[in-house]
């Protein structure tokens, strides 16, 4: 079987009936920003099942617009926490954050490729991501600042980060509700997070259940606020993609609109920036001070229009190094940085997903050959050890779940690309 042939009998294995897990077991219900990528790779080959795909993720969204991290559509135990301690009041059970928001980026791409029939259904997902990210504005940016902040790392999607350490410290390991791992029986302790990260992480669940999930109420007794630099910039791309769909949906009024949020969100973005680190960074909302933590996800600004270009010149450097170092490109957190763990999780491993979106960054600057390169890195470590969920940069080993769902979306969008320019 050819790469994309496994890759999309991976899609059909983890197809749940409309929607995706992004592995057996491991991860039993419907995430948000996997389905985002999965969507994408769909729409190489299906738009329809690319547009159920989001259309699933809809249909967890809540009243006040924020599209769930996790959307239990059936029932599963071989996860912890499950809606029983989430305790969220949406019609099918989810889980009370968010994740990145790639879910419009996701819907340029299908809506791109999608003949004039599909346009209904388009229309009906752009009107959700517009609601998605007026919650954001609203929710997570009360002060107009033109940063949106995470309340758990949840949701920044990199659970377990280093960047995470110092903030996260501020939240108490006491919970109201007992902890059961269940994914120490999937995979090894040293590649998952730790017990103590467990208890905050449920820590923060209980205390913003007792909440009601109340956004105002969170924002207020949030232990953690942090400005992820992944988050943001993912923002600002995805107010982007929607820019360009409101061209064809939207009204007048909304693309005034959209137009705001995206300068504030560049202003924002700027001031993200680290001159001494010559990369992105986060920033802790509650100490007010940048995370001096290089990370790949410091590497998302690309994907914006105004990325400046001393800050381009300096992330290609960046990859430079880390190919002279003979490492798989990009370590989710820099080699040498304090923290940095080429196994566990978050804390090195590279991330298919996180190389998809900075290969789109440089390419839209015109750093062709630093796209072509990451691009070719990773399918090249996806041929070699696999369609897993991470692998280690210092061995290129493949870590964590197998047949995982976006590894294989990105097989296909890479793969295409490939053939495309091959043909
Ligand atoms: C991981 O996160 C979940 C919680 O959301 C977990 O560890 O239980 C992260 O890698 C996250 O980015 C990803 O969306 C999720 C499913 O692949 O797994």
């Amino acid at each position: 079987m050819s790469l994309a042939e496994r890759a999309r009998a991976i899609l059909a294995a983890n197809d749940r009936g409309g929607y995706t897990v992004p592995t057996d077991k491991l991860y039993p219900f419907q995430w948000n920003w996997d389905s985002a990528f999965v969507a994408m790779g769909f729409a190489t080959f299906d738009i329809d099942r690319a547009l159920s795909e989001l259309e699933a993720l809809m249909r967890g969204q809540w009243a006040d617009g924020m599209i769930p991290q996790i959307i239990f559509h059936q029932p599963a135990d071989s996860y912890f926490p499950g809606p029983d301690v989430w305790r969220t009041h949406h019609a099918i059970p989810t889980s009370g954050i968010t994740q990145p928001p790639v879910f419009a980026i996701a819907l340029a791409f299908v809506a791109e490729r999608a003949g004039k029939d599909f346009e209904p259904r388009i229309s009906a997902l752009y009107r959700a991501a517009l609601a998605y990210h007026r919650w954001w504005a609203r929710a997570r940016d009360p002060g107009q600042r033109g940063i949106v902040a995470v309340l758990h790392n949840w949701e920044t999607g990199r659970d377990n980060s280093p960047e995470w350490d110092a903030p996260f410290a501020r939240v108490p390991q006491t919970t109201t509700t007992a902890i059961v791992r269940r994914d120490l029986s999937h995979i090894d302790a040293d590649m998952r997070p730790r017990d103590e990260d467990y208890r905050r992480y449920i820590h923060l669940v209980d205390r913003y259940a007792a909440l009601r999930w109340e956004p105002a109420a969170l924002w207020q007794s949030a232990p953690f606020k942090v400005a992820d630099i992944g988050i943001n910039a993912i923002l600002g791309a995805a107010e982007e993609a929607l820019g360009a769909l409101a061209l064809r949906f939207g009204s007048s009024a909304e693309r005034d609109e959209i137009a705001g949020r995206r300068a504030r969100l560049s202003t924002g973005l700027s001031d993200l920036w680290s001159e001494t680190s010559g990369i992105y960074l986060s920033r802790d909302l509650i100490s007010e001070n940048l995370i001096p933590i290089r990370v790949s996800a410091g590497f998302l600004p690309l994907l914006t229009e105004t990325c400046p270009e001393h800050a381009q010149r300096s992330l290609a450097r960046h990859l430079d190094r880390i190919l002279r170092d003979e490492l798989l490109p990009i370590p989710s957190t820099l080699p040498g940085e304090a923290g940095f763990e080429p196994k566990r999780y978050w804390r090195g491993p590279v991330w298919a997903v996180v190389n998809y979106l900075i290969a789109r960054g440089f390419e839209r600057h015109g750093l062709t050959d630093e796209a072509a390169g990451l691009k070719q890195a990773t399918l090249n470590a996806i041929r070699d050890a696999g369609f897993c969920e991470y692998f280690d940069p210092t061995t290129r080993q493949g870590l964590g779940g197998g047949t995982f769902s976006w590894t294989a979306a990105i097989a296909l969008l890479i793969g295409e690309e490939r053939l495309a320019l091959a043909a």
